[in-house]
C-alpha cells in the first residue's frame, strides 16, 4: 500500500502585514503564498520565542590529512538531546547531533567520509550540491545497513531488501553495505554551501525529520580573496520545522514509526508535513548575540516541505551578508518568514551587542562569475512534468512525466560535458533538485530569472502551473543520477526519476 497524496493542494493566501523581513536575498514578487503541506501540531508545551541561544554545529575534524586529502569518520546514532527546554528528544544524528557536524572542505582537495551506522534502520547519505561519483552519491537503494544487521536480535534484523519496495526497485538493484561505507567527495567544484542528508528509499522524510542532516561547506581561493566576514561572523543557519509530543519526542505521521515496515505518511500528509516549531540549527526560535558589524549568513532550508520567503524553497541555500551596523547596540533584529502563519512567522532573533571594528565590505559577487549559458548551447530539449497522478489502481501518486519512480527506468540520457535545456512544469510547489548536475535558470513563467535564480543552482522552486526552463550542464561523472522533488514527502512517494550521464 502506498499513501494517497492529499487533495487539499493549494490553500490560497496567508494573512499578514507589517513584520519586516530584515534579512533576505532580494525576493521576487509572489502572487500567492500557498501552503505546501499539512500542519502537524505539537502536543508539547512550546517555549516562548528568542530565549534559547543559537547553537552552531561543531566543525568535524579529519582523522587523516595525508596525501592531499582529508579523511573523516562519523557515526550515525540515536541520542537524547534537549531541544525544547526541560524535555528530552531522541534524535537520529550524525555523531548523535542534530544538525550533524559541519564539514569544511576546499575545492580540489578530496574528502572521504567513513560512515558507520548504529541506527536501527538503513541509511543512504547524499551530499546535496556535490559533484560526486554515482557510488558515493547516496542513491536511494545504495544502502548502508546497520552494524550487526544480520543479527535477528537487533530491531533491523528482520529487514529484507525489497519487502516493502517491490513496485519501485528492480530485482538485484539494491547495493548493500553492512555497518560501514566510505563516501568519496572529490570536491572538484567551486566554493558553496552544501549540505548532507539521508536519502534512503521511501524513508527520507522521517529520517531527515529525526535529524540526519548537516552542513558541508566548500571554500576556494576566489571566495577567500573576497572581503567577506569569516570565523564567528560566518554563520551557517539550518532552518527546519518540526513537531513534538508532550514527552519531547518528535512527532511525524509515519504509517510505521519504526521506519522498518510500510513506508509513507498517514492520509492528509501526502502533500508534505509541516511542523509548528521553528528550529534554527536545532534550537526553537533561538536568539544570537551579534556585534554591530557585517555577518555572512548561510541560509539553508532543511525542512521537509515548508517554504520560506527569505526567500528559500526546500533544499535551497542562499548566502547573504547582513550589516548589523545599521542598528545601534541594544537593538534587536528579527528574522521573519512572511510565508509562515502565527508563531511560524518568526524564525530567530539577533541581539546587537556593541560596535566592533569591521574591515569587511559587501562584494558584488560571492563567487567567481558564472559564464551565462545560452539557449543555443542546448544539445537536447527535454520536458519534465511534476504532477499528482491517479494510478491504474486509482491510488494517487506524485509522478514525473506520469510515471512513478522505479530504479530500472531511465528518463533521460544526457552526454557527459553537454548542456541540455530542461523544461520543468508543475501542478503544485515542487522544489526540483538534480543530483550531480548544476544548472542556470533561463526563464521562469516565460520571464528571465530574478536575481535569486541566477548563477549555478541545484534546486529550483517550481511553482504551481509554472514552467521553469533551466540549462543543465553535465560534468564530472558518468552514471546514474537522480532528479527529484525535494519536498521529502513527495520524494518518498515516488516523485523521482533517473537520468544516465553517458
Ligand atoms: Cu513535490
Amino acid at each position: 500500500m502506498r499513501p494517497r497524496p492529499s487533495r487539499r493542494g493549494v490553500l490560497g493566501l496567508l494573512a499578514g502585514a507589517g513584520a519586516a523581513v530584515t534579512v533576505g536575498a532580494a525576493g521576487y514578487a509572489q502572487l500567492t503564498a500557498p501552503t505546501t503541506g499539512r500542519l502537524l501540531r505539537s502536543t508539547a508545551e512550546l517555549p516562548p520565542p528568542f530565549r534559547v541561544p543559537l547553537p552552531v554545529p561543531p566543525v568535524a575534524r579529519p582523522v587523516t590529512t595525508g596525501g592531499g586529502r582529508d579523511g573523516y569518520e562519523v557515526v550515525q546514532r540515536e541520542a537524547q538531546v534537549e531541544i525544547l527546554p526541560g524535555l528530552k528528544t531522541t534524535v537520529w544524528g550524525f555523531d548523535g547531533l542534530f544538525p550533524g557536524p559541519t564539514f569544511v572542505g576546499r575545492a580540489g582537495r578530496p574528502v572521504s567520509v567513513r560512515v558507520r551506522n548504529l541506527l536501527p534502520v538503513p541509511t543512504s547519505t547524499h551530499l546535496h550540491g556535490g559533484i560526486t561519483a554515482p557510488d558515493s552519491d547516496g542513491y536511494p537503494t545504495d544502502l548502508l545497513l546497520p552494524v550487526g544487521c544480520g543479527n535477528p536480535a537487533r530491531p533491523s534484523g528482520g529487514w529484507t531488501p525489497g519487502a516493502t519496495h517491490g513496485d519501485h526497485v528492480g530485482p538485484g538493484d539494491w547495493q548493500l553495505h553492512e555497518g560501514e561505507k566510505t563516501y568519496e567527495y572529490p570536491l572538484d567544484q567551486a566554493a558553496a554551501t552544501l549540505w548532507y542528508h539521508d536519502h534512503r528509499m521511501d524513508f527520507s522524510g522521517p529520517q531527515v525529520w529525526r535529524g540526519l542532516a548537516g552542513f558541508f561547506l566548500v571554500h576556494d581561493d576566489t571566495e577567500q580573496d573576497l572581503p567577506l566576514p569569516t570565523g564567528e561572523r560566518d554563520l551557517p543557519l539550518m532552518l527546519c520545522d518540526r513537531s513534538f509530543a508532550a514527552d519531547g519526542s518528535l512527532r511525524y505521521p509515519s504509517l510505521d514509526d519504526s521506519c522498518t515496515g510500510t513506508p509513507g505518511v498517514r492520509d492528509g500528509y501526502g502533500s508534505g508535513v509541516l511542523g509548528d516549531v521553528m528550529l534554527v540549527n536545532g534550537a526553537p526560535w533561538p536568539a544570537a548575540e551579534v556585534t554591530a558589524t557585517r555577518y555572512r549568513l548561510r541560509l539553508l532550508n532543511a525542512s521537509n516541505a515548508r517554504r520560506y520567503r527569505l526567500t528559500l524553497a526546500p533544499a535551497e541555500r542562499f548566502d547573504v551578508v547582513v550589516d548589523f551596523s545599521a542598528h545601534p547596540p541594544g537593538s534587536t533584529v528579527t528574522l521573519v518568514n512572511t510565508l509562515g502563519e502565527g508563531r511560524m512567522r518568526q524564525v530567530m532573533r539577533f541581539h546587537v551587542t556593541h560596535r566592533d571594528k569591521d574591515d569587511t565590505t559587501v562584494p558584488t559577487r560571492l563567487a567567481a562569475p558564472a559564464p551565462r549559458l545560452g539557449r543555443e548551447q542546448a544539445a537536447a530539449v527535454r520536458n519534465f512534468g511534476f504532477r499528482r497522478t491517479e494510478g491504474p489502481d486509482e491510488r494517487a501518486r506524485w509522478t514525473i512525466n506520469g510515471r512513478p519512480f522505479t530504479t530500472g527506468d531511465t528518463w533521460a540520457t544526457p552526454r557527459l560535458d553537454s548542456v541540455e535545456l530542461w523544461r520543468l512544469s508543475s501542478d503544485f510547489h515542487h522544489p526540483v533538485h538534480l543530483h550531480l548536475a548544476q544548472f542556470q535558470v533561463l526563464t521562469r513563467g516565460g520571464r528571465p530569472p530574478a536575481a535569486t535564480d541566477t548563477g549555478w543552482k541545484d534546486t529550483v522552486d517550481v511553482r504551481p502551473y509554472e514552467v521553469a526552463e533551466v540549462l543543465v550542464r553535465f560534468r564530472g561523472h558518468r552514471g546514474r543520477y537522480l532528479l527529484h522533488c525535494h519536498n521529502l514527502e513527495h520524494e518518498d512517494m515516488a516523485m523521482m526519476a533517473n537520468f544516465d550521464v553517458v
